[in-house]
């Protein structure tokens, strides 16, 4: 296992300015609460709307989107998102409860008469039936409702015959993507983008690469950590075809925020005829001799590109940390997993600035190369499609 790298001035600068912001809101919620009378009476109008229309916002705004547990499109996630409903229903009532007891006490005027015994038999009433009774019940009514959601999420036997199998890398920070071969064809590797077929369940193969990372795609449901030096096995399935976002959901370092996977479900004969435009043997194109040259001295060793003479590869420089494999990268959605979106000339930008745009990503920064050289290559790069 690799250290974490890590930018101590940057995370320590965030959570000093993460603690003003919860400070600011805490004051805000006892101001609100009444707990503080003098406090009470400067918290103005719109102090008190913007306070509680925040975390409302927050709230409506989770609910669409490509990355959202309340939008599901697949089975687990469907079983998920009622599991979710009702924790979140359950919840309500105990908060709603709560509330009265506490306006209650305050309506009451006068304290009944009581003894020290019949207080103490009422106390601890409250705590077998609050501290205890309760969170028991509430336990095991959710392990009920949850069990059938973590067990659709279980590689078990189909009847069906076997569920398509392909295998996700998490390295810092990017996603590595195998799809095995048939029988002893080469396999189709490719970087930050998922291919798979829908309306069938597929098995996940998690493993790590260095760190340990979670592979988690919302709107399929999930989440499952991926540990290094063991794999982990986790089926879903998207109902129709569709592009869905996925993102690590395990902290593993300083770009853990910028490890985006781009998910794309097709039809069975869409995602066979992606597979085999992949296994086709390739050519290299001709007449982009230098940059190919220029490829082979300073990056062949940490990239793959299927079909590159091996003669050019300079195996002199370090490369102990794999990159990205490149062979299809003309066609990706996104480069550095979700931090630029392809387009033309975006690999020359990408070269040139990854170390700005993606503080401390593992790639060295190619300052040592020519902005001619890089741009060269990035073009010939991007010419890379099955
Ligand atoms: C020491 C190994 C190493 C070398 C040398 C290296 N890279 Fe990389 N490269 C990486 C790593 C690691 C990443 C992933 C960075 C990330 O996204 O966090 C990467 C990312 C990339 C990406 C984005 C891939 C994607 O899927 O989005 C491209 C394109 C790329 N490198 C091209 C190059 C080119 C061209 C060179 C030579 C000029 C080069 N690399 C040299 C390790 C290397
Ligand atoms: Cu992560």
């Amino acid at each position: 296992m690799k250290r974490v790298a890590g930018d101590g001035g940057t995370a320590l600068d965030r959570a000093s300015g993460l603690f003003s912001h919860v400070r600011v809101l805490c004051d805000g919620f006892i101001a609100l609460s009444g707990i503080q009378r003098s406090a009470r009476q400067r918290v103005n109008r719109s102090w008190r709307l913007a306070l509680f229309g925040l975390p409302l916002l927050g709230l409506l705004s989770g609910c669409a989107g490509e990355m959202s547990i309340l939008d599901p499109a697949g089975p687990s996630a469907s079983a998920q998102f009622w599991v979710w409903w009702a924790m979140f229903g359950f919840s309500m009532v105990v908060a709603l409860v709560l509330f009265a007891l506490w306006l209650y006490t305050f309506r009451r005027r006068e304290q009944p008469k009581r003894t020290p015994r019949e207080e103490q038999r009422i106390m601890l009433r409250w705590v077998i039936g609050g501290g205890i009774l309760l969170p028991l019940a509430s336990i095991v009514a959710l392990l009920v409702l949850a069990a059938p959601t973590g067990r659709s999420m279980i590689p078990l036997p189909l009847p069906e015959g076997e569920a398509e199998l392909i295998e996700v890398v998490g390295h810092q920070w990017w996603w590595e993507i195998r799809y095995p071969g048939e029988n002893g064809e080469p396999d189709v590797v490719t970087a930050n983008r998922l291919v798979m077929p829908a309306g069938e369940p597929v098995d996940f193969r998690l493993v790590s690469a260095d760190v340990i990372h979670a592979f988690w795609i919302p709107r399929l449901g999930g989440k499952r950590d991926m540990v290094p030096g063991r794999h982990s096995v986790l089926r879903l399935e998207a109902d129709v075809p569709g592009v869905f976002g996925a993102q690590c959901a395990e902290y593993c370092g300083a770009q853990h925020t910028n490890m985006l996977l781009h998910v794309e479900a097709m039809e069975r004969e869409d995602y066979e005829a992606w597979l085999a435009e992949r296994r086709a043997p390739r050519e290299l194109q001709q007449g982009a001799d230098e940059a190919q040259e220029a490829f082979g001295e300073h990056c062949a060793a940490c990239h793959t590109v299927e079909g590159f003479p091996q003669e050019l590869i300079n195996d002199d420089m370090a490369h102990d940390i794999p990159g990205p494999d490149l062979t299809d990268i003309g066609s990706r959605p996104t480069l550095g997993a979700g931090v630029l979106p392809m387009e033309e000339g975006a690999i020359a930008y990408w070269l040139e600035h990854h170390q700005t745009l993606k503080p401390g990503n593992r790639m060295p920064p190619h300052n040592h190369i020519d902005t001619e050289t890089l741009q060269d290559i990035g073009a010939w790069l991007e010419t890379m499609e099955p």
